[in-house]
């Protein structure tokens, strides 16, 4: 029988694949990396020899018009003049990163799939994280939710599981996408605002659609302004189905748990780096995989069997529902690890496409209608964005081999080399698989019902789990989000949009509207409309997700320093950091040599402090030295550097002279600082005034508890932020 791969096809795709379908070596056959022995080539590959100006006509020293003949400049402009493609109608700003993925017990009891079976497989994985409302050029750190899409490169096929930051959604029905996208993407009259969510149309859909009241708590919540991608949990957020080998079928939801930690940004400094760093969420990808310190999440799910569909509180199809936690348990069984940055931008990360409707033998849907609707969308969107062709772009190929009778469209690459293009065909070319053989098989499920546009009862009930989130969560992300309404439906210029959502907040909980409603002028209501039941559920708060080890690593230290600062200090803190792969930056008043006490010792510092802002690290170290803090301490910048740091509930540590900058910085009587040879920590100032250099241990475990300075500084920092101060009101000098 004649096999329509000719045999050297075969091979060439054995070769890239390798054992275990390797997608860097699969990508590397369209990877070119230019070099000095390189030369200047048209795109017809003529080498050229002046890539600088225009063929024209010269008259001695005069030069006429530009001649249309020079084909080699035409070229190049017009290639330039093509190179945008639409963004995505959501989710257009996102970077992301390659990784592997590997399960660490079996689910063979869920399903037939290897890639969530066989522990000897380590499968090649693509992450796209985004935000979902602002253009592809928006700032990074906006309250909204974040994507969270992953590709498997299996050996079945591609599996993609397009999720989210946050495990529900604001609509239940497919049909509602336009709509909610539509209010929340900038008003169609002014296109004003660019990424956010503080506007009249947003809001007065959420009032007018009671099934987002769960999700935009949680976009309300900590939720909305991650630290880190590496520091958010990923949901599937639909209900898919697993099947296993006997031919069971049970109802999943697919998480993703950082080993980091969940962890946020405070709102003031979401605020401010959207302007100062627009890009941070991309630079913190980049810059932790560069240096080696992959971000790693566990994976797991929650199952519900087939026969309990119908024994819950609400459907485990309404996307607007989470399955709480304590009725169904996650189970973790795999890990996956980001390990590698795109080569190139606009080819690996922009002309990624992920669709719903991907998945793998042993991997189903289920009649959630807000996933049946995906199902249909992400093709399609695809077709705009990319062409039809857009599944043989390297990023997007399977590893696997690919085969079929689709042929030709715009841009197609592959060669089919053969005489037929249908089937059947008389030369039995390219059969369906068998089920044995691997052939995907749909579940065969009965149904019957009549036609009607409608929803189940269930999905009728729009307030419980709402108030379950706001019950569950901790002192400190209520008052966050208290802090966020109130600054939304300020940005809400329509007195009708923001007293109707104080309404709708009292369906949630009472005391919480009467605050948001002092704050943003609404009517100050007297009566739940809906009283809250008082459950909590445990998961749904951040706080429950603390890093698996305490660790420093890939966090962002400052140091501040200025002519005649303490280089032993300096040295030894510099190095202990870089001991716990965390990144030490050097910011000084200028980017100049900056020299120590004595002279022994001269630096060039990252930053200066007017150039790189406090919102840009995780925690500050004040070496002293006399002449260095009386420098910073008569600088403005350096002050304010420091309280806003303070402010933002950061880990502040000094040592000698450094405590004196911090005494004159902050001058709160509710904080101690060290007076002599002991290391203080007090509300995550961490000092120590009279220190010698045998104080200083280079690698320091600080999963042991803290003890001398720099176990207690880095402990701290590891805690992610000081709620203390917060909660003691210390914080209100940003
Ligand atoms: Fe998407 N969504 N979505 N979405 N979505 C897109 O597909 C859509 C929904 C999500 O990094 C688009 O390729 C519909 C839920 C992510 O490339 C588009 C509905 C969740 C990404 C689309 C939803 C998501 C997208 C735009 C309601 C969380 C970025 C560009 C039925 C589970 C993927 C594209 C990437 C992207 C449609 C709802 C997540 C238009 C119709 C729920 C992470 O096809």
């Amino acid at each position: 029988m004649a096999n329509i791969i000719p045999a050297t096809v075969q091979a060439a795709q054995k070769a890239v694949m390798g054992s275990k379908g390797d997608k860097i070596a699969d990508m590397a056959r369209d990877t070119r990396e230019p070099s000095d022995n390189d030369r200047l080539t048209s795109d017809f590959g003529v080498k050229q020899s002046n890539n600088d100006d225009w063929l024209r006509v010269a008259n001695g020293d005069h030069t006429g018009p530009s001649l249309l003949e020079d084909q080699f400049a035409r070229e190049k402009i017009h290639r330039f003049d093509h190179e945008r493609i639409p963004e995505r109608v959501v989710h257009a700003r996102g970077a992301g990163a390659f990784g592997t993925f590997r399960v660490l017990e079996s689910a063979d009891d869920l399903t037939f799939a290897p890639v969530l079976t066989d522990k000897s497989r380590e499968t090649p994985v693509f992450i796209r994280f985004s935000t979902v409302l602002g253009s592809r050029g928006s700032a990074d750190t906006v309250r909204d939710v974040r994507g969270f899409a992953v590709k498997f490169y299996t050996q079945e096929g591609n599996w993609d599981i397009v999720g989210n930051d946050i495990p529900v959604f604001f609509i239940q029905d497919a049909m509602k996408f336009p709509d909610v996208i539509h209010a929340g993407k900038p008003e169609p009259h002014n296109e004003v605002p660019q990424a956010q969510s503080a506007h009249n149309n947003f809001w007065d859909f959420q009032y007018l659609h009671p099934e987002a009241t769960h999700m935009f708590m949680w976009a309300m919540s900590d939720r909305g302004i991650p630290r880190s991608y590496r520091m958010m949990q990923g949901f599937g957020v639909n209900t898919f189905t697993l099947i296993n080998a006997e031919g069971k079928r049970s109802f999943v939801k697919f998480h993703f748990t950082p080993e980091l930690g969940v962890h946020s940004l405070v709102w003031d400094e979401a605020l401010k780096l959207a302007g100062q760093d627009p890009d941070f969420h991309r630079k913190d990808l980049f810059e932790a995989i560069e240096n080696g310190v992959y971000p790693k999440w566990k994976f797991g799910v929650q199952v519900v069997k087939e026969e309990d569909e119908h024994n819950f509180e609400f459907d485990i199809l309404d996307a607007t529902k989470v399955w709480p936690e304590d009725l169904i348990p996650v189970r973790y069984f795999a890990e996956l690890e980001l390990n590698r940055n795109p080569d190139e931008f606009f080819t690996q990360i922009e002309q990624a496409a992920f669709c719903t409707s991907h998945v793998v033998p042993g991997i189903g849907f289920s009649d959630d209608p807000l996933l049946q609707g995906r199902n249909f969308s992400y093709f399609d969107t695809q077709l705009t964005r990319l062409g039809v062709n857009w599944q043989e772009l390297p990023v997007n190929r399977p590893v696997c081999p690919v085969m079929n009778f689709n042929r030709d469209g715009a841009m197609r690459h592959r060669i089919e080399k053969s005489t037929v293009n249908y089937w059947p065909n008389r030369l039995d070319a390219v059969k369906p698989a068998t089920h044995a053989e691997g052939g995907y098989l749909e579940y065969a499920a009965k149904i019957e019902g009549i036609k009607v546009r409608a929803r189940s009862t269930k999905f009728k009930e729009h307030f419980n789990q709402a108030q379950l989130f706001w019950n569950s969560m901790s002192q400190v992300e209520k008052n966050h989000m208290i802090n966020a309404f109130a600054f939304e439906l300020d940005h809400c210029s329509d007195p009708i949009v923001y007293k109707r959502m104080v309404e709708r907040i009292a369906d949630i909980d009472l005391g919480l509207a009467q605050t948001v409603a002092e704050m943003v002028g609404g009517d100050i209501p007297q009566k739940a409309s809906h009283a809250n039941h008082g459950k909590k559920a445990p998961g749904l708060s951040q706080f429950e997700y603390p890093p698996v080890k305490p660790t420093i690593a890939s966090r962002r230290v400052a140091i501040l320093i200025a002519d005649g600062y303490d280089a032993v200090a300096f040295n030894a803190v510099r190095a202990s950091v870089l001991a716990s792969k965390a990144i030490p930056m050097i910011i000084a008043p200028k980017r100049s040599n900056i020299t120590s006490e004595g002279g022994s010792h001269s630096i060039f510092p990252h930053h200066h402090l007017e150039g790189f802002r406090s919102t840009m690290v995780d925690a500050v170290f004040v070496p002293g030295g006399k002449q260095s803090i009386a420098t910073l301490s008569k600088n403005g910048r350096a002050i304010h550097w420091l309280r806003e740091a303070f402010g933002h509930l950061k880990t502040i540590a000094a040592t000698g002279e450094g405590v004196d900058l911090l005494q004159i910085a902050f001058q709160l009587p509710g904080i101690q600082l060290s007076s002599g040879e002991e290391a203080v920590e007090s509300y995550g100032v961490v000092t120590q005034r009279n220190i010698k250099p045998e104080s200083f241990k280079e690698a320091v475990d600080i999963a042991q508890g803290a003890k001398g300075f720099l176990e207690n500084f880095f402990y701290s920092s590891a805690q992610h932020r000081n709620w203390a101060r917060e909660l003691d009101g210390l914080n209100t000098m940003v």
